[in-house]
């Protein structure tokens, strides 16, 4: 698993936060194997705020997720925090703050894989439900445990799993609260593809080296579709914040900010109105 050379960017208590030395791809581990790598609030923050480097990093154009041993991806919030209300932090505040993760892994204009090397179970099987890809090492278990633990996620939890396994199978890992093997996740297109523990990393790296050699813009865009599509007026906004990005690229729209900025009427006669 571990052939490549993966550089700190920045020292956090529960992740690990690394880059493949001299490429575009960085890595988020969640470290905490001893509670099968549970998140609590922090370490939420400390994802939030590697995404936040990560979207803001030109130089970087995909972003693995994972979790650090070979038992567990995530295992979802850490029960021995879970208090009233919420997730409770050190300062004694609870908080749900995973959903405003799942949110920025959405609206992340660049591919984030979930690299699944275990138990992908709770709000961690909704963690690789937001990603854009799935990578699954043989021995992952995918599943959703809400109902007998006490809690839900009827956001994205619910209605995106719902739209990439349909609603039949989406209720049925609600209700039923199973685990599923790797094997029937991919036949259930839970997941892109299942290869052997030792091959995980390496083919997420192979994946998302491809993905580099594709247009960043493009890749965008139909990131943008994909939300727009699920998200409505919220996925529309970035598809749409995303084509003024594109138009501001334009002669067109340039015409029209210097047109202000020298004072005059823009000229946009030269300009074609395409069928
Ligand atoms: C992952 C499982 C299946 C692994 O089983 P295995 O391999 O047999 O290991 P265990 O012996 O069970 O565990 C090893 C040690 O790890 C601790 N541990 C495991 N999971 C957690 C956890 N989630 N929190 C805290 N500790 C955990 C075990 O206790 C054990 O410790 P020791 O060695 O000290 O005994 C299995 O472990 C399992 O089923 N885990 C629990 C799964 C679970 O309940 N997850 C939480 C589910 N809820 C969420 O994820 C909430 C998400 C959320 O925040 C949310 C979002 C939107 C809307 C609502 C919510 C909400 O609040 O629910």
């Amino acid at each position: 698993m571990n052939q490549f050379e993966w550089v700190p960017i920045k020292q956090y208590t529960d992740i690990l936060y690394e880059r493949l030395a001299g490429e575009g791809i960085a890595k988020i581990t969640i470290n905490r194997p001893e509670v099968r790598n549970a998140f609590r609030p922090l370490t939420v923050m400390e994802m939030m705020d590697a995404f936040a480097h990560a979207r803001e990093d030109g130089s970087i154009g995909v972003v693995l997720l994972t979790g650090a041993g070979d038992k567990a991806f995530c295992s979802g919030g850490d029960q021995r925090v879970r208090g009233h209300g919420g997730y409770v932090d050190d300062q004694g505040i609870p908080r749900l703050n995973v959903l405003d993760l799942q949110k920025q892994i959405r609206y992340l204009p660049k591919p984030v894989i979930a690299v699944v090397n275990g138990y992908a179970i709770g709000g961690g099987h909704v963690l690789h439900v937001v990603c854009d890809l799935t990578i699954a090492a043989e021995h992952a278990k995918f599943g959703q445990v809400g109902p007998r633990v006490g809690s839900f996620d009827a956001g994205y939890g619910a209605t995106l799993l719902g739209r990439i396994v349909g609603h039949k199978k989406a209720k049925e890992i609600w209700f039923l609260c199973r685990q599923y093997t790797a094997q029937e996740a991919l036949e259930m297109g839970l997941v892109n593809a299942v290869v052997p523990y030792e091959k995980l990393e390496e083919t997420a790296v192979e994946w998302a080296r491809e993905i580099l050699e594709k247009s960043p813009m493009a890749i965008r865009f139909l990131k943008a579709a994909f939300n727009a599509d699920t998200d409505g007026l919220a996925g529309l906004q970035q598809l749409a914040g995303d084509a003024t990005l594109l138009y501001y690229l334009t002669e067109e729209a340039k015409e029209g900010h210097r047109a202000f900025l020298e004072k005059r009427k823009p000229d946009f006669s030269k300009f074609p109105r395409f069928p």
